[in-house]
């Protein structure tokens, strides 16, 4: 069962909501977080412990949208909670929009008191350099966790059976020693795992975690719940913000260029060229729109960003809701039009079975031939057809 964002005991000193699901993590559950770019192995991960069909990506598109909080049983029979969380740098969804639903679950998490006994961070060791989305990926994480909760972090590298091992071995060392890597995270308590034996090495990293049991608070829970800062305020606000702010410094730059270029095809009034610089700035201005927005939505408060987050719970459930009760309706349907097609076709089976029979009896039905004796004119019944030969047996004669 994966559940979203809901925790049972609000502590008196805020103004939390009710509990709504009594299997969310409690103050004293073991709850562990496994961040990381898109497709690095978080769902399949979480999956190997939880015996529950999750969604694993398969294709080069973004999987796991959602923070998802996934109760696990151990094989020890220990029960823990792992967070399966959206990477940024989302096919389908902004950076805000990862952030916001990040921060919102874990500001809620604190504010219930329920801490992270450890964050585990993924890395593809198949990745032959850390690309943009990678390097993104690994300074959202740094300025979420911050400095003070490295020491309850496992940095692990997935995917070793798909390279040869000499090539991950070097790229592993190269993670850990180079400066805008690992080699800060390392040296500030961050320990680094191979998840290259999957249950059995992901058992290895939850264990460390588990029997260090130290729960750390993150510099976005800090920051936004002791601080209260607005999101936009926060290290990893921060972060989203600039590169924002860069976006819209490129939007600027392209409109001005379309706008000299556009100067010239009037001048040149070259129709064609006229068209295509429309459609390009009506994508930029879209683009930029989109992008103002976000900077709008980093602005929340905690307060305002659990009400907005709230609301797109509320109607997610509610979209979600309808697709059941849609399947459920088909569902229905099959089986109601499956009992009629059953029923006509109990009854077509009945029907031949009787034409059958009835054919049968047809066939039942026997004709008497009868034959005369020529000489002492004695009759008799055949019920077939008698050979042209008859044997009188009072004559006991052929004729
Ligand atoms: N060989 C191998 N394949 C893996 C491993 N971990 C994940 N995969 C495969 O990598 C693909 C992506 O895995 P996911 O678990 O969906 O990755 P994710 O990090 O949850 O991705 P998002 O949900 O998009 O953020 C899937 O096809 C997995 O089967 C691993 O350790 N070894
Ligand atoms: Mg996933």
């Amino acid at each position: 069962m994966v559940m979203t964002n809901q925790f049972p005991v609000p502590p008196p000193s805020y103004s939390a909501e009710p509990p709504q699901d009594s299997q969310a993590p409690t103050p004293n559950d073991t709850v562990i977080a496994v961040m990381g770019i898109t497709g690095a192995g978080k769902t399949t991960f979480i999956q190997q412990f939880c015996r529950q069909d999750l969604n694993v990506g398969h294709g080069l598109q973004s999987c796991t949208s959602k923070v998802e909080i996934v109760p696990c049983v151990m094989p020890n029979g220990k029960k823990i909670f792992l967070i399966d969380t959206p990477g940024f740098d989302d096919t389908y969804r902004s950076d805000t929009d990862i952030l916001r639903e990040i921060a919102d679950w874990l500001v809620q998490a604190y504010q219930f008191r329920v801490r992270l006994t450890g964050i585990i961070y993924l890395h593809r060791i198949i990745d032959v350099r850390i690309g943009g989305s990678g390097m993104k990926n690994l300074r959202m994480f740094r300025k979420l966790c911050g400095e003070r909760g490295l020491g309850s972090v496992v940095l692990a590298t997935t995917m070793w059976s798909l390279c040869p091992a000499e090539d991950a071995r070097r790229r592993e060392d190269q993670l850990v020693h180079q400066n805008d890597l690992w080699k800060f995270l390392v040296g500030h308590g961050a320990r680094v795992f191979r998840q290259d034996d999957g249950a059995r090495s992901g058992q290895k990293i939850i264990d460390y975690l588990v029997n260090r049991a130290q729960p750390v608070t993150l510099d976005i829970q800090r920051e936004m719940v002791d601080q209260g800062l607005k999101l936009a305020d926060t290290g990893a606000g921060k972060e989203v913000h600039e590169e924002l702010e860069r976006l819209k410094e490129k939007h600027e730059k392209e409109m001005k260029e379309i706008r000299q270029e556009m100067e010239e095809a009037i001048k040149e009034k070259d129709e064609e060229r006229q068209e295509e610089l429309r459609e390009y700035r009506a994508q930029i201005d879209k683009q930029m729109r989109q992008a103002a927005e976000q900077t709008k939505q980093l602005e929340a408060s905690r307060e305002q960003l659990r009400r907005e987050m709230k609301e797109q719970h509320s109607r997610e459930i509610d979209q979600l809701r309808n697709e059941v009760a849609r399947r459920q309706q088909e569902l229905e349907t099959t089986s109601r039009e499956n009992k009629q097609r059953y029923e006509q076709l109990q009854k077509e089976v009945q029907d031949y079975k009787d034409k059958v029979n009835r054919s049968k009896m047809k066939e039942g039905f026997y004709y008497e031939y009868k034959r005369t004796c020529p000489r002492c004119r004695t009759n008799w019944l055949y019920n077939e057809q008698p050979s042209t030969t008859l044997y009188c047996a009072v004559c006991k004669r052929n004729f």
